[in-house]
């Protein structure tokens, strides 16, 4: 079987390993969203990829979901020493090496899908991981501050801002002229199930969605698509999906989030049982739909919901 899923980085990575154990013998591409991806000392960071190859490859930080587990912070502190920021965001030692790697073979001529491809090498994470697109996109949030309204990155307004202050708009800077990286709508031509894990609706899957072609290769695919809904009791799980929400004009709650998807991509939704209330709604939106619980507590909780959704799958099919 042939799986495809769009992930974001910490709800994306962790159903992906409830995924592997519900579907051990699949044969899973992950489309991931790299429009978080940001420049610090002249390094390329891309964290959602990351957080996906570590967690899959068992070099993630547990608790905090991203960046290395047994991390230190010595190259952290002597940049702060030389007063070389921004310090706002915590980049680790063992999380260095990777960026490091990365910038090299960047610099050296090879698209991010191949770096990508080499960094899975080492951690063995049991997927096909590409990123959205070989072409440099970088997510923007319209924001107001002092000096006026401005746009500020992704992680700028998550990170250092805490996403303290309405989000006015998100712009995918760069979508409209980036390519798909090859193997991206070859996947999904292929694919006997395209799944969306509960990521963030907006600045993943939706930046996923804005590379030009892969909204279409998803609509077109001929094969099931089922989303789980990372909206739980009206709100996120953990992040800022209410924030960004928000800023393209859709209700925080699972059934806003089916409709925004729309029955046009979607086929099937999964909502949480404490959003049973819900299945009605989106079913009338022409979504199949079924309520069971989306909590990611442990692999084994995670490997139900990914056997509901394939299930769910099998249904509308
Ligand atoms: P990010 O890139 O690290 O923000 O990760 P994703 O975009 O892949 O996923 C973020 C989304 O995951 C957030 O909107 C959360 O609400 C959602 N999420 C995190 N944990 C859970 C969970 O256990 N269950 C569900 N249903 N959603 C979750
Ligand atoms: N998230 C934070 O909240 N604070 C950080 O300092 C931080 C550093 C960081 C470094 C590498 C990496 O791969 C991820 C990192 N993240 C950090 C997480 C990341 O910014 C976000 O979780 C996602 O991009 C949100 O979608
Ligand atoms: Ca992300």
């Amino acid at each position: 079987q042939r799986i495809v899923v769009l992930a974001g980085g910490i709800g994306g990575a962790r159903f992906l390993r409830g995924l592997k154990s519900a579907a051990p013998d699949a044969d899973i591409t992950v489309i991931g969203n790299t429009g978080d991806d940001i420049h610090l000392f002249g390094l390329k960071v891309c964290p959602d990829l990351d957080t996906v190859m570590y967690t899959l490859g068992g070099g993630i930080h547990e608790e905090q979901g991203w960046g290395r587990a047994g991390e230190t912070f010595a190259v952290k502190e002597e940049l702060a020493a030389y007063g070389v920021g921004p310090e706002w965001f915590g980049l680790g030692d063992r999380d260095f090496a990777t960026h490091i790697v990365r910038t090299q073979m960047l610099g050296a001529g090879y698209p991010l899908s191949a770096v990508t491809e080499a960094l899975c090498a080492r951690w063995q994470p049991g997927v096909r991981l590409l990123p959205m697109s070989d072409d440099r996109v970088e997510t923007h949030v319209l924001v107001d501050t002092e000096d006026g309204r401005k746009a500020v990155h992704f992680q700028e307004y998550w990170v250092r801002m805490r996403a303290s202050v309405p989000a006015h708009a998100i712009v995918p800077v760069g979508a409209e002229q980036a390519k798909p990286a090859p193997g991206v709508l070859e996947a999904l031509a292929a694919a006997d199930v395209v799944l969306f894990p509960p990521s963030n609706p907006v600045v993943s899957v939706g930046t996923i969605l804005s590379v030009p072609g892969v909204r279409e290769a998803v609509a077109d695919a001929g094969a099931p698509v089922v989303g789980l809904s990372p909206i739980v009791g009206d709100a996120p799980v953990r992040g800022m999906a209410d924030k960004v929400l928000a800023a393209v004009g859709v209700e925080s709650t699972a059934a806003a989030v089916a409709r925004h998807y729309g029955s046009g991509l979607l086929d099937g939704w999964l909502v949480d049982t404490v959003d049973a209330g819900a299945v009605a709604d989106v079913e009338a939106a022409g979504i199949r739909c079924r309520a069971v619980p989306l909590m990611m507590t442990d692999v084994p909780a995670t490997a139900r919901m990914a056997s509901a959704a394939l299930a769910l799958a099998e249904e509308v099919r």
